[in-house]
């Protein structure tokens, strides 16, 4: 029998974290195969509403969940994690300015990254998916210098999902026939979903679509702006569905990528595609044996360099900002 693998999951109490957790226990983050126990983190607030989370995975009976424990610090939260979902973050409401956001992210994912770098398990693996997810990524990976700086990553997979189903509508192909879709830049509306790339049943999907205004003014605008579309309809946002990309992103890092695929992940950058060093945007990445490795070698033609070079800017205003707070 397999070790439980220990997945802190912080935000335990909220709307993502109520449409991650029965699907983490039911296997969907790791494999059918893999036990798992869960730390949840919350604030001394949510609490109460965690508890009462962990009372209904309790009722579910789920094989493969081995424990759940409840913690409000998070040096106890990220004890022995083998993999972290960073959830909880601290929305961005009426008046407030964006250092007033990127301080008040940084007094919660500065101490995270920390507690990560003194007590999670060796082979740790960090998902950022509250916003702003890169860099808080980032203050969590500047926060925590004995984690190889690789094991912290931010969500854009939501992102990459989104554009997939829009391009399949669009060309009326299946979504398993869709493959090499890739988001650049940072989780923001600045994001750029590349289809030059992309292959729709192994067709080059730009030549299939064939319509550069169809991709400036609808496909990519209704990818960047689809969080703000889903508030607009549902009265809430994202959760089931940002839920199953934090499922998926985890999934492919651990299980790999199939042959000739790849998938959008925020990384810490190595310079590839002239993105400054250290910065964590997203990239295409093929990952196998719980590694990945952004690809190499695409063309990058004028319409995506430009856009890649506007989100990245963006992402290195965020840099700069929190290296000014003091935050990494
Ligand atoms: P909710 O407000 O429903 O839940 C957040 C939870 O986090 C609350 O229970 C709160 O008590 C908890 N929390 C706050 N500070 C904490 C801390 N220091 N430690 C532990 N827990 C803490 O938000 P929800 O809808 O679940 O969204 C969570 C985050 O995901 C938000 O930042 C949101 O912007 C972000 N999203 C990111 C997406 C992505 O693609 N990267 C898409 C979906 C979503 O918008």
């Amino acid at each position: 029998t397999r070790t439980p693998v220990n997945v802190t999951v912080t935000g335990a109490a909220g709307q993502i974290g109520y449409a991650l957790l029965f699907r983490i226990a039911s296997g969907h983050l790791l494999g059918a195969d893999v036990p798992v126990k869960l730390r949840l983190l919350e604030i001394p607030q949510g609490m109460k509403a965690a508890e009462g989370t962990a009372m209904e995975l309790d009722d579910c009976a789920f094989p493969l969940l081995r424990g759940i424990d409840i913690f409000d610090d998070p040096n106890k939260g990220f004890e022995g994690a083998n993999v972290a979902l960073l959830v909880g973050a601290r929305p961005r409401t009426k008046g407030m300015e964006r250092g007033d956001l990127l301080s008040a992210n940084g007094g919660i994912f500065k101490p995270q990254g920390a507690a990560i770098n003194a007590h999670a398990a060796d082979d740790i693996k960090v998902l950022v998916v509250g916003n702003p997810a890169n860099t808080n990524a980032l203050i969590a990976q500047a926060a925590a210098p004995d984690v190889p700086a690789e094991r912290f990553t931010a969500m854009t997979r939501l992102d990459h999902n989104r554009a997939i189903s829009q391009l399949a509508a669009r060309t009326g192909a299946a979504v398993t026939d869709i493959k090499r879709l890739t988001i650049w830049g940072n989780h923001s509306a600045t994001q750029y979903p590349d289809i030059f790339h992309a292959e729709i049943a192994g067709k080059n999907a730009a030549e299939v679509v064939n319509d550069e205004q169809w991709l400036a003014e609808t496909f990519i605008p209704t990818v960047a702006k689809r969080g703000a579309a889903i508030i607009e309809a549902r009265g809430a946002s994202s959760a089931a569905s940002a839920a199953n990309a934090a499922l998926d992103h985890v999934h492919t890092w651990v299980n790999g990528t199939a042959a000739g695929d790849w998938t959008s992940m925020g990384v810490p950058s190595d310079g590839s595609y002239g993105v400054p060093e250290g910065i964590i945007s997203s990239f295409p990445v093929t990952t196998k044996d719980g590694k990945y490795e952004i690809v190499q070698g695409l063309d990058i033609n004028e319409f995506s360099r430009a856009r890649i070079d506007a989100s990245v800017a963006e992402l290195v205003e965020e840099r700069d900002a929190v290296r000014e707070l003091g935050l990494i």
